[in-house]
């Protein structure tokens, strides 16, 4: 219950944070922003700024100046699902519960919304806000981890390989590749953000970037485990998905039971990657359990 308190709170923090830093709908420009706002405030669950929150609060950091690069955070992945929605990828007509960004403003329109979001992010990354709290040094080192992590050897590189992978029969080193590309990486990163900016030594980043990576894991077992599991109402999304397409995922390699299996696995090494951190981590902690137990 505590914890539910928790997430409501920092999801208002975000969502304020949001309202505070995204373009608003006026001018010539306001269609394109519309689409933009469309998706970005659609109710997503506001994981990865939280993510990155948390990891500084672990490291007794709670600073304003990080909140930009949380917004940022955020744009980036509505951006990702904007262009994962459209016509050439997964062509879904629901996301977050509505309809998806192509299909309220057209596919061109969509393509663009995803293009500005992911392009605004680099303006919120590098915001006058976010360098008051930072050192210039280290505020070039998120930046580099988040473009590393969003881009050819990161989640793009994953979609692409996970479109090239649809109907393939590939191995599960391959899949886990996948997956560690399109989803864990950023996951990943909103960690070592959050990291940078509560001034982790090299140890308590080293942990934290073990932490996010296996949570990273979890949360793409998790959302293999819904597809099968989930129901439209809750997740807001087509499910089944997966097998229509004939993807190959963590239930089809190993069954709904053992994949359960797996994803606690992947929790508790998230948790044993904490050890090091006091009560300060325990947000960090909820939420890995989170990951695991959400049905949206
Ligand atoms: C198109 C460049 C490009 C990348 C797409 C992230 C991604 C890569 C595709 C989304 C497809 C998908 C269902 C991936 C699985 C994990 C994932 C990102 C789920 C959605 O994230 P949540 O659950 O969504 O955090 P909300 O809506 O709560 O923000």
């Amino acid at each position: 219950m505590e914890f539910k308190k928790y997430l409501t709170e920092q999801c208002a923090v975000v969502e304020h944070a949001l309202a505070r830093y995204m373009l608003t709908e006026e001018g010539p420009l306001a269609n394109h922003i519309k689409a933009m706002r469309y998706s970005l405030f659609a109710g997503g669950k506001r994981i990865r700024p939280i993510l990155a929150l948390a990891a500084a609060e672990a490291l007794h950091v709670t600073t304003d100046h990080l909140l930009p690069t949380a917004c940022a955070l955020e744009c980036i992945h509505t951006y990702s699902l904007i262009h994962d929605d459209l016509p050439a990828m997964d062509d879904d007509d629901l996301r977050r519960g509505k309809p998806t960004c192509h299909v309220v403003f057209g596919e061109a329109e969509a393509i663009l919304a995803g293009d500005g979001l992911l392009s605004f992010a680099f303006e919120l990354l590098s915001h006058p806000d976010a360098q008051q709290g930072i050192t210039p040094d280290a505020q070039l080192r998120v930046i580099s981890i988040i473009a590393k992590a969003i881009g050819p050897v990161g989640m793009v590189g994953g979609q692409s390989l996970d479109l090239a992978a649809e109907g393939q029969a590939i191995s599960f080193e391959h899949l886990r590749l996948i997956h560690g590309y399109k989803t864990g990486a950023l996951i990943t990163a909103s960690v070592q953000a959050g990291a940078i900016f509560g001034k982790a030594n090299e140890k308590q980043f080293a942990a934290l970037s073990q932490y996010g990576t296996q949570i990273g894991l979890a949360f793409q077992i998790v959302d293999d485990l819904l597809d099968v599991e989930g129901t439209t109402e809750d997740l807001g999304k087509t499910v089944g998905a997966d097998a229509q397409r004939k993807k190959a995922t963590y239930p089809a390699f190993f069954g709904v039971a053992k994949t359960k299996v797996m994803a606690q696995e992947a929790v508790e090494a998230a948790l044993t990657a904490l050890e090091i951190f006091d009560a300060k981590a325990e947000p960090l902690r909820a939420l890995a359990r989170y990951i695991y137990e959400r049905n949206n």
